[in-house]
């Protein structure tokens, strides 16, 4: 380990007990917990949020998170540490890092904020944000290193960056790093004045950091303060996905154009939502072992109750999917090829001129859905998913081609949060549509218009409300056929 690096992490004799102690009681909950998903990755117990560090190193995928360990609710923040072969299987891996420095160590608000990985002559670097509320500045940027990707020792020097700029607030966090031509660039998000922005800085090392440039900011619409930025360079483009708070529409957002590397500043072609989903939040991206850019959300849970909780758990990730820019510079997101491996059991549906129909293949609320529609006179169609069986609880997902329109309604939809959202949509082409579903316990999302539109959510609807039905109000010149798979249990791998 290289001499300017610290320590290694390790947890002390205090945090051990309270670790055990909860895992015990957690355990206990866990064998009748209705909501635990099956195939999206879900904090084995306590709290987490936003994807750090996604990365792949040494033949497997490495995925830390922000999670505080000791209860299902925001606290301080560790780095919890998962492992994959291939980005649907994961295994939980030790706590990577500890809030125990200077900079970072605060029981209530702080600790080890969002950051990401980078691999440099063979060993992972992670940069991230230190917090400690009560402390001057209260964020700085700070680094830590591993040559093996389990065990990180914290940089000496740390901070390596200790302060915003003096025109921005102390809100400065969420270093996201990537290198072009032997130069390591990072985004960091911040404030001015009541608007969100997001920094450029530079370095050769990792460890010394030289300020560049803006390069985006509010208009006074898109949020105060900009969280978790995430610039993704495609061929033609470059893409710079952040989460503002406040903003007036779109919790996730994304400009895409050129960034200029001498000043920073993103030349803007694109202003888009990124995904339209009241449970989307905080994506990071990387870049797989065959090139893809894939990027993880948090499946935002800031809800007073989580129906989770009692289970001893509360935050999960979104699908894995692929992202990619087309030629004018629009983002297109797909779930990963990868999840055909978990198809079982599919079953088709022929649903042209058909009024209403229940689609009963099932009694499973782990699915895959894909539904096409083609022609003249498809009108509108509304699917009803997670119905009990007298229908009292259900979600409705309704598709409008006259308006454009798809809407999730989850009034009826179980415990936790309501409330109706929609998105316009594209044809696929001419006259056809295309809608995948992902079901899995406790959520949905929703892929659609060649995939330029997505939705996530939490669904906690009753266990036993499995129930799929169809209405539409087509006319007879167009052909509607549905597909739905099982999907099956991960396994976790070791
Ligand atoms: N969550 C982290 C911050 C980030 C926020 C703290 C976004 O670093 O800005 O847990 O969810």
């Amino acid at each position: 380990m290289n001499e300017e690096i610290m320590m290694e992490n390790t947890l002390n004799e205090k945090t051990m007990n309270e670790k055990t102690m909860n895992e015990k009681t957690m355990n206990e909950n866990t064998a009748n917990d209705p909501y635990r998903p099956v195939f999206h990755f879900s904090v084995k117990k306590g709290w987490m949020n936003d994807p750090n560090g996604l990365i792949y190193y040494k033949g497997r995928y490495h995925m830390f998170y922000q999670h505080n360990p000791y209860a299902p609710v925001w606290g301080p923040m560790h780095w919890g540490h998962a492992t994959s072969r291939d980005l649907i299987h994961w295994k939980h891996e030790p706590i990577a890092l500890l809030p125990d420095q200077e900079y970072e160590a605060h029981k209530e608000v702080g600790g080890c904020f969002s950051g990401s990985a980078i691999e440099k002559d063979g060993k992972m670097y992670l940069i991230y944000t230190g917090c400690v509320q009560d402390r001057k500045p209260s964020q700085c940027q700070a680094v830590a290193v591993s040559e093996d990707g389990y065990s990180f020792g914290k940089y000496i020097n740390n901070p390596v960056i200790a302060a915003s700029p003096a025109e921005c607030t102390e809100e400065f966090r969420d270093p996201k790093i990537w290198e072009k031509d032997g130069v390591y660039y990072c985004v960091i998000g911040t404030q001015s004045e009541d608007l969100g922005r997001v920094l450029l800085y530079r370095s050769y090392d990792i460890y010394q950091w030289e300020y560049v440039g803006i390069v985006a900011k509010s208009n006074g619409q898109q949020g105060d303060m900009w969280e978790c930025p995430d610039l993704c360079t495609f061929e033609n483009h470059d893409v710079l996905i952040y989460s503002p708070i406040h903003a007036a529409e779109g919790d996730t957002r994304y400009f895409s154009g050129k960034i200029n590397y001498t000043t920073g500043e993103l030349g803007i072609l694109w202003d888009k939502i990124l995904d339209y989903g009241p449970n989307f939040y905080a994506p990071q991206s990387f870049t797989d072992k065959t090139g893809r850019r894939i990027l993880f959300g948090w499946m935002r849970c800031w809800e007073e109750h989580m129906p989770c909780e009692p289970y001893g758990w509360a935050g999960q990730l979104t699908l894995p999917r692929r992202l990619w820019a087309d030629s004018c510079g629009i983002l297109h997101q797909e779930p990963v090829k990868e999840l055909e491996a978990l198809r079982r059991n599919e079953t088709g549906y022929e649903l042209s001129g058909i009024k209403d129909m229940q689609l009963q293949a099932i009694e499973s609320s782990c699915y895959e859905l894909e539904l096409t529609a083609e022609g003249e006179e498809i009108n509108s169609f509304t699917l009803f998913l997670r119905c009990s069986e007298n229908r009292s609880e259900q979600t409705v997902l309704h598709f409008d081609t006259k308006q454009n329109l798809v809407s999730v309604d989850r009034t009826n939809a179980g415990e936790g949060e309501k409330g109706c959202f929609d998105a316009p949509f594209l044809e696929e082409d001419n006259k056809s549509y295309r809608l995948q579903l992902f079901v899995d316990h406790n959520s949905l999302e929703l892929f659609t218009s060649q995939n330029t539109v997505s939705m996530c959510f939490y669904l906690w609807a009753d266990p036993r409300s499995t129930g799929i039905y169809y209405e539409s109000d087509s006319g007879q010149n167009c052909s509607i056929t549905a597909k739905i798979w099982e999907l099956a249990d991960k396994e976790n791998i070791s």
